[in-house]
């Protein structure tokens, strides 16, 4: 168990105005108050009834639920002329070194080296063979016959001089599926704070990516604040608090057990009565059923939503690029309880096939925000579709 966050006094009078900043520590009763129907399995009551959405993991997620999500939430209180201020969330570290090293080992770039060296003929077999290669790579089906289909019709067109040709329109073409959604974050500092919600099923990296975050923002100098919303697992809240510590980073949390939506609570009112820029909240990676999950994390949204109808203003889905395929059902089942707006694939480095990516741009085309390629906090990349592909792809024929 560790201790409650401790708030500042507020710093002006239309601070002490909002509810609880001027209080050093909240009471039982006044969170109760906040949360009267906090009982475990028992969801906060709300003013609005909110049918939950169909966890069907196998239907396609509609576009216009995707567009719906991925669309801004309008904000009563900023005037619609008003620009809205963003500041782009860490550019990518100098140049793009470390990108073809780490993922050397991938399953996809060990699918094509050698590849090309093996059948340098531009004929139907290199074809096949890149099929398979991209098949084996879980780009998945439907992707990798658009892609085969492409570079059959021209092919027969005679469009490529040689096999060199024939790469570099399969870069081209998997260049051209990232393209959409190798958009970085961007932190809108109207928010006060911009509260980034990470969801994600259990050891795909939340927590890492969260302390990768957490010093990457605080090395641009953004007020930041997390809250160990991972109430489940009895190490998670040290594990965040051992992050905050390591940055400096002031955590706000309640313990093992506590109500995970209370906690978001909690921090989004300290975080604004600190005036912080950045509040990321953790979150579990599994319950006692996966449905309970689904219900907590709607839970959490709408708890942050009583303070900031705006918020959270990122959901931020962390998939581990081992998963396979099985990363698209698990995206469609937090997409459909939460709405995510952005990706952060993870261990891109280990033996991740690399290829998934393609098929979750394809299918979703879901923002992908960062890439783990390492466990150092500097190998959380901002997603870089061209030194993604690079690194995949043979460097030249012979490769
Ligand atoms: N190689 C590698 N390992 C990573 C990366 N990101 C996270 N990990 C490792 O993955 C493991 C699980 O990470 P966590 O951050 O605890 O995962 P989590 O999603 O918070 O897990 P739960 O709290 O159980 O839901 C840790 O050993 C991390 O070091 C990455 O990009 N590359
Ligand atoms: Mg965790």
């Amino acid at each position: 168990m560790l201790s409650f966050f401790r708030r500042k006094k507020p710093q002006t009078p239309a601070d002490a105005a909002k509810p609880g900043s001027a209080q050093e520590h909240y009471s039982v009763e006044e969170l109760a108050a906040a949360f009267p129907n906090t009982d475990e399995g028992e969801t906060v009551a709300e003013p609005v009834t909110e049918p939950a959405p169909p966890a069907s993991a196998m239907e396609p997620v509609p576009a216009e639920i995707i567009a719906a999500a991925l669309e801004v939430e309008p904000t009563a209180t900023v005037a619609a002329a008003e620009p809205v201020e963003t500041t782009p969330a860490a550019p990518a570290p100098a140049g793009k070194p470390g990108w073809r090293e780490r993922l050397r080992g991938s399953g996809f770039a060990r699918s094509f080296s050698g590849l090309f060296s093996r059948h340098p003929r531009l004929d139907d077999d290199l074809l096949d063979e890149i099929e398979t290669a991209l098949i084996t790579a879980d780009v998945g089906v439907t992707a990798t016959s658009q892609l085969i289909e492409d570079l059959r019709r021209r092919m027969k067109a005679r469009e490529f001089a040689d096999a060199n040709a024939l790469l570099a329109a399969l870069r081209g073409d998997l260049l051209a599926m990232l393209a959409p959604v190798a958009q970085p974050l961007q932190i809108d500092t109207q928010a006060k704070p911009f509260v980034l919600l990470t969801v994600g099923v259990n050891g795909v990296g939340k927590t890492t990516t969260i302390g990768k975050l957490a010093k990457r923002f605080k090395d641009e100098n953004r007020p930041l604040m997390l809250a160990a919303g991972d109430t489940f697992r009895a190490a998670a809240v040290a594990q965040l608090q051992a992050w905050g510590d390591r940055n400096g980073v002031p955590v706000v949390a309640q313990g093992q057990n506590a109500d995970a939506a209370s906690v978001a609570f909690d921090a989004l009112q300290a975080a604004k009565a600190r005036g912080t820029q950045v509040l990321i909240a953790d979150t579990a990676g599994r319950l006692h059923t996966q449905q309970g999950l689904m219900a907590e994390l709607g839970k959490i949204k709408r708890v942050l939503q009583k303070l900031d109808a705006s918020a959270p203003h990122e959901v931020l889905m962390v998939i581990d690029g081992t998963t396979g395929q099985n990363a698209l059902s698990q995206l469609r089942q937090f997409h459909a309880a939460v709405g995510v707006t952005g990706l952060v694939v993870t261990k891109l480095d280990g033996t991740a096939k690399g290829g998934v990516v393609f098929a979750l741009a394809r299918e979703f085309g879901i923002p992908i925000r960062y890439a783990g390629i390492g466990e150092r906090p500097e190998d959380l990349r901002v997603f870089d579709a061209e030194a993604f592909v690079d690194a995949l792809l043979p460097e030249n024929l012979g490769a």
